[in-house]
């Protein structure tokens, strides 16, 4: 009989001792929510659901109907257990602190609650990300400064892809697992764990409509990977680009490969698309956790030191070895 969750969690408390109640509360609930997301997603245009819900978030972009019902899932399932302290989300422009009707615990849980909005309407696999720091000691109030930690502070990290199956993707620092949901059991079952990154690969993931825009060293490397066989890699490469993260990261600890959303110079101050707290600190986590390598180019993603709640950063994460050839290309 395959694991649950709980059973899961519970046995590595056991054998490590880094998933304490409060933590495993946290995680139970957040995977609960996911359940509540993907029944939500499900639906679709039955539910009403679909298009956009005529707003804009922090970042300028239009919000989609799943978009906020998928934050209000989370903020509703994490306020009242008493773990966590605040929460910061993509859809809200400020942190959230636990309501005074609430005890506050000592976690503080950052998230995107639906990445990869653009693909709700056309049916494309989304999912939501999730990364998990610990209010730093103190007993002052929980602050917007509390949530600036470098990834390296993570205690948990995770997501959870709704495409033919919903796959909640986690680790606590002790390698990465993978839970199905059986809807049946209304359960998250474990189907693979202490999940391996091939060190190389034939296969990238960048959005090719930007080359133009790249910086040399991207446009080095993906003109490299373009020559194939007869070009300087010896071999043929394949590209895939769904256009939400958490499918090509999941396809990536699935089988290997790289992603990248570099920096480009249509817009010259953004250091790139991607957030750094709640979309490249986790993924970049999980993907360390399962042998590969996460940099913005420069330097070690999960080494950055936060200075805004929803700064952008570089992203170039997978397999070790071709995360390496591209970065070193930077330097
Ligand atoms: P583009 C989704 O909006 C997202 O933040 C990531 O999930 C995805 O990898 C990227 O943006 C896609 O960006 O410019 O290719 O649409």
């Amino acid at each position: 009989m395959a694991a649950s969750l709980s059973r899961y969690l519970v046995e590595q408390q056991r054998a490590k001792g880094n998933i304490p109640p409060e933590l495993r509360l946290l995680l139970e609930v957040v995977a609960r929510a996911c359940k509540s997301i993907s029944h939500a997603v499900n639906k679709g245009a039955l539910g009403g659901v679909l298009g956009s819900a005529h707003s804009e978030n922090v970042q300028g972009e239009v919000q989609k109907k799943l978009d906020i019902i998928a934050n209000e899932v989370l903020i509703e399932a994490n306020e009242w257990g008493g773990h966590l302290a605040a929460m910061a989300s993509e859809e809200m422009d400020s942190i959230y602190v636990v309501p005074n009707r609430y005890p506050q615990g000592e976690y503080l849980l950052l998230f995107d609650p639906l990445d990869g909005s653009s693909n709700i309407d056309v049916n494309v696999s989304i999912g939501t990300i999730f990364s998990v720091l610990k209010k730093p000691e103190g007993n002052l109030a929980v602050c917007e400064a509390d949530f600036l930690q470098k990834g390296q502070a993570q205690v948990a990290a995770g997501y959870c892809v709704y495409g033919p199956q919903t796959t909640l993707v986690l680790t606590v620092g002790d390698g990465v697992a993978m839970f199905t949901l059986d809807r049946e059991q209304g359960s998250f079952v474990l189907t693979q764990e202490h999940v391996q990154i091939p060190a190389d690969t034939q296969e990238f993931a960048v959005n090719m409509s930007n080359m133009r825009h790249w910086d040399a060293p991207v446009t080095r490397y993906i003109d490299e990977c373009l020559a194939g066989q007869t070009g300087p890699r010896g071999k043929d490469f394949n590209m895939r680009w769904v256009g939400s993260m958490v499918a090509d990261v999941h396809r990536i600890l699935t089988r290997g490969g790289v992603f990248m959303y570099p920096w480009d110079k249509r817009e010259p101050d953004k250091p790139g698309k991607l957030r750094l707290l709640y979309e490249a600190n986790p993924m970049s986590w999980l993907v360390e956790q399962a042998g590969g390598a996460a940099t913005n180019g420069q330097q070690r993603i999960l080494d950055i030191q936060p200075q805004q709640l929803h700064q952008r950063v570089s992203v170039f994460l997978g397999s070790k070895n071709e995360v390496e050839r591209v970065s070193a290309f930077h330097n």
